[in-house]
């Protein structure tokens, strides 16, 4: 799967440094670097070359690596110019390559080529990116991980177990005199019983490290005057929003970034939610009723020395966990804490404090939240997506067998399932996927 043409692109950031690298690589880079330097330099080894134009103008001097294919970072021949980090040398030495038959990249191209040529699958590629986009030492060990290939070997793991699986009951459907008692053994049911922990494990640790990359959204919505705005300033211990008794003075979204025992949660304060606004205050319900779209964990706050009127009336979105907040408990005397069930509600007070640990920890808790330690890999929301799929489809298939002694059903509900984890390493991809994927990294990676 050998792509035609060669590309060219700085791989340092633009602007001025030190070093700058112009990254080259496809058929072409090689013969792209004999009319550059003079010659090819040897094979990983820095050497020291005058870089030329077509014209054998002098552009730069400084150190040329030549990675043969297939032992590259693409898995293209691949030619590394590091000169002087100026802007004008840079583009000069791009546009040099571009004249001698080579095309500027495309965001996240030679990724996609490493992808395209069996360097990498597609969660490490994804890994590249979020390395470099990581926002804390921590992500970063994490997607480090995930660039080694730690994710992909768990869900390759996968893959094989499902796979056999999938062998062992074709096999039986096949002997349908047989087929009975086959579907009701033991192995059968061991088998099952080891993907669906294989499952519930890896989803987990998936989720960690999505939270990991993106951190934990929380969106806190309400009535006015229930004291979202307050119990904003009390988590994050700053004054970020206006406090007053006025309903309606919270207008647009707030963010605040938090650290709860080592998740980095994203808190959104917002408009109150009522029938009567004014204009400016309509745009703050839009974008609060946005907000709660995008959130992992809605809180809905409640005043409770109104909760009659206090009611949660509003269309919240589904597979969004809410949590009802009942506020100003220093003024009914109810007792602090969560009480736990299908809706969970915490009581607290923003004012004096009271209840705000049960919240915590409910929200930990409520974002599945572990310290993997040194386990810890990142994931994307796509991949976990993925990955709950595939769940899903496995537990639809042991239904079928429960149920109805179905193996026909069960062993095409794992083909689904095995086909939804194949979209996390890139195993099953289309174009589409591959360009939304890849447009999203920068230049020259
Ligand atoms: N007594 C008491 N008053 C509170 C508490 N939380 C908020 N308030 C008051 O309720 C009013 C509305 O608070 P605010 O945070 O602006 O509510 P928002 O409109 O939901 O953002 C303000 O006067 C706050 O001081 C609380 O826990 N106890
Ligand atoms: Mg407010």
């Amino acid at each position: 799967m050998r792509a035609a043409d060669t590309i060219v692109a700085l791989a340092t950031p633009a602007g001025t440094g030190g070093v700058g690298i112009v990254r080259i690589s496809g058929d072409r880079a090689e013969q792209i670097a004999r009319n550059m330097l003079g010659k090819l330099p040897r094979a990983r080894v820095a050497t020291y070359f005058t870089f030329r134009d077509g014209d054998g103008e002098p552009l730069d001097n400084g150190l040329a690596l030549y990675f043969p294919a297939p032992a590259s970072y693409t898995g293209e021949p691949v030619i590394e110019l590091h000169g002087h980090g100026g802007p004008v040398v840079m583009s000069t030495l791009v546009d040099a390559a571009v004249e001698l038959g080579a095309r500027r990249a495309e965001p996240g191209e030679f990724s996609q080529r490493a992808f395209l040529n069996d360097k990498l699958d597609l969660a490490q590629a994804e890994a590249i990116a979020d390395l470099i986009g990581s926002g804390t030492a921590q992500a970063a060990r994490a997607a480090l991980r995930s660039l080694s290939g730690a994710f992909s070997d768990a869900v390759n793991e996968l893959i094989e177990q499902i796979t056999a699986l999938r062998t062992y009951v074709e096999a039986a459907i096949d002997f349908p005199e047989e087929e009975i008692d086959f579907l009701s053994d033991d192995e059968l049911a061991k088998r099952l019983e080891g993907c669906r922990e294989s499952f519930a494990t890896l989803v987990a640790d998936a989720t960690v490290g999505r939270v990991l990359r993106d951190g934990y959204r929380v969106v806190i919505v309400g009535k006015p005057n229930a004291g979202k705005s307050s119990l904003m300033n009390r988590l994050s211990g700053e004054e970020t929003a206006i406090v007053t008794e006025v309903a309606g003075t919270t207008r647009d979204v707030l963010r605040e970034s938090i650290n709860v025992d080592g998740l980095a949660v994203e808190l959104v304060d917002t408009a109150g939610l009522r029938d009567d606004p004014d204009r400016i205050e309509e745009e703050g319900i839009r974008r609060a009723r946005n907000a709660m779209a995008n959130a992992d964990a809605v809180l809905w706050i409640q005043d409770a020395t109104r909760c009659a009127d206090d009611t949660m009336d509003e269309d919240l979105p589904q597979d969004v966990p809410v949590t009802i907040v009942r506020n100003k408990i220093d003024l009914t005397g109810d007792t602090p804490g969560l009480r736990a069930g299908e809706q969970p509600v915490v009581s607290l007070s923003a004012k004096t404090g009271e209840g705000l640990d049960a919240l915590r920890r409910h929200i930990r808790s409520q974002a599945g939240f572990r310290d993997l330690g040194e386990g810890a890999f990142t994931a994307r929301r796509r991949q976990v997506d993925a990955l709950k799929s595939a769940a899903q489809h496995f537990e639809a298939g042991r239904d079928a067998l429960k149920k109805a002694r179905a193996g026909e059903l069960l062993a095409e509900e794992l083909r689904m399932s095995q086909e939804a984890l194949g979209e996390i390493t890139g195993a099953v991809s289309s174009d589409d996927l591959l360009g939304r994927i890849f447009s999203d990294f920068c230049i020259g990676k």
